[in-house]
């Protein structure tokens, strides 16, 4: 199918256009940096989640259902969405399944859609997966169980390698002959703007246990009306201190004095970057922070209003570090394919600008340079086997 998974609004428009790229975009490989686990599942497996929920009379079925196939969304309505979400998602065999490729939940129940494997069959051979770690004493959930539960997923699909930093990248050449996409996946670990200082601490103590099992960084993410940047910044310096890096989800909507703060701190990446004045915009093409682009969100969620207008091209054309993302492919109905799809017909990007752009990637990951340059290889030998 390759069809566009977003309809045509006056916001996204060229719909004919994009998808026309859309063979070439998915055959190329691709790299995934900012994608939230919770916003990639998708629409149907929700509803089957819904569905079960239902039948053991927790929720009502018809209402779930209107809210979840809503097609535009505010970012409001957005978070809204996530609650529900994370509602549906609470024990520990559904994070797991979420995470892993197709399976059975209970022998007679349909299948479920895995977030790693949608990215795989995009050719991603690389993906930063982040998530909030949740705890949950109805459940027995802790914070690191739940983590355990986002591995013992991606250990579930046999394409899926996890590295950490001191492993090697490995890639079979028997394999991908035999077109079995290897797809190399590393998590980190999200902050949520509604948490406290000592959760969040808690969660990058989490994440230096877990290095060893393939976390590699943190995020600070959620509701971006919600919480102070003083909040976080323990937390955060904590992680700087042990050397673990850190992507902030910075101006995605206006909020001055806390885009100047991110900016000064100087995280490794930044996710959006949206609504920076000008002194701030100079800020940060000085700074040389990658920037995270998510097009299709941040024009659903309206912090950007159209999409020619996206600050994309700015950071393009000045040669500014940026990455191509999808943010939530589930929740926006979009997928990284589709993203390079819209970058290119919206900025009159080449394939030659895109397959840069998608390997270019691999230099702001999360990984030492061994782990970079072995992905390159991996990278051009995908490009090779598509061509
Ligand atoms: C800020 C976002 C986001 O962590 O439960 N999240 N935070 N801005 C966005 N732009 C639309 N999209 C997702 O995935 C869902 C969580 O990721 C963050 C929110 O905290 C959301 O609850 P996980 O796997």
């Amino acid at each position: 199918d390759d069809g566009l998974k977003t309809s045509a609004t006056h916001a996204i428009p060229f719909s004919d256009e994009v998808r026309s790229w859309m063979p070439w975009c998915r055959s190329i490989p691709k790299v995934e940096l900012h994608a939230h686990l919770n916003g990639s599942i998708r629409s149907s497996t929700l509803l089957e989640l819904a569905s079960r929920f239902s039948k053991m009379g927790t929720i009502n079925f018809h209402e779930v259902q209107a809210i979840i196939l809503k097609g535009d969304r505010s970012l409001t309505e957005c978070f809204k969405l996530f609650e529900l979400i994370h509602l549906l998602t609470t024990d520990h065999q559904v994070i797991t399944q979420i995470t892993k490729e197709v399976c059975a939940y209970e022998n007679d129940c349909p299948a479920l859609f895995p977030v790693v494997e949608d990215f795989a069959s995009e050719n991603v051979i690389y993906l930063e997966l982040r998530t909030t770690p949740k705890w949950n004493a109805s459940v027995g959930m802790t914070k690191k169980s739940y983590v355990e539960a986002v591995f013992a997923g991606l250990k579930a699909v046999e394409t899926v390698q996890v590295i950490s930093n001191s492993l090697d990248v490995k890639q079979n050449g028997l394999e991908m002959e035999r077109s079995k996409r290897i797809i190399h996946v590393r998590l980190l670990l999200s902050i949520d703007r509604r948490e406290n200082t000592e959760a969040a601490i808690e969660t990058v103590q989490l994440a230096l246990d877990m290095q060893k099992f393939g976390v590699v960084g943190i995020d600070l993410s959620g509701n971006p009306r919600v919480g102070d940047w003083k909040t976080f910044l323990p937390a955060l310096k904590l992680a700087r201190e042990k050397g673990l890096p850190i992507t902030l989800h910075c101006g995605e909507v206006p909020n001055q004095s806390e885009i100047q703060n991110m900016l000064s701190f100087q995280p490794e990446r930044i996710g959006h970057a949206c609504c920076l004045e000008e002194s701030e915009w100079a800020q940060l093409l000085q700074s040389s922070i990658p920037v995270e682009v998510c097009l299709t969100s941040n024009v659903r969620t309206e912090t950007v209003p159209f999409l020619p207008d996206h600050h994309f091209a700015s950071l393009y054309n000045s040669r500014h570090p940026l990455i191509v993302c999808t943010d939530d492919p589930g929740i926006f109905g979009t997928d990284i394919s589709q993203e390079y799809a819209l970058a290119a017909v919206c900025f009159g990007l080449t394939k030659e600008n895109l397959q840069f752009l998608a390997r270019n990637a691999l230099k702001h990951i999360f990984a030492n340079d061994d782990v970079k340059e072995e992905l390159e290889n991996i990278f051009d030998l995908s490009v090779n086997i598509t061509d």
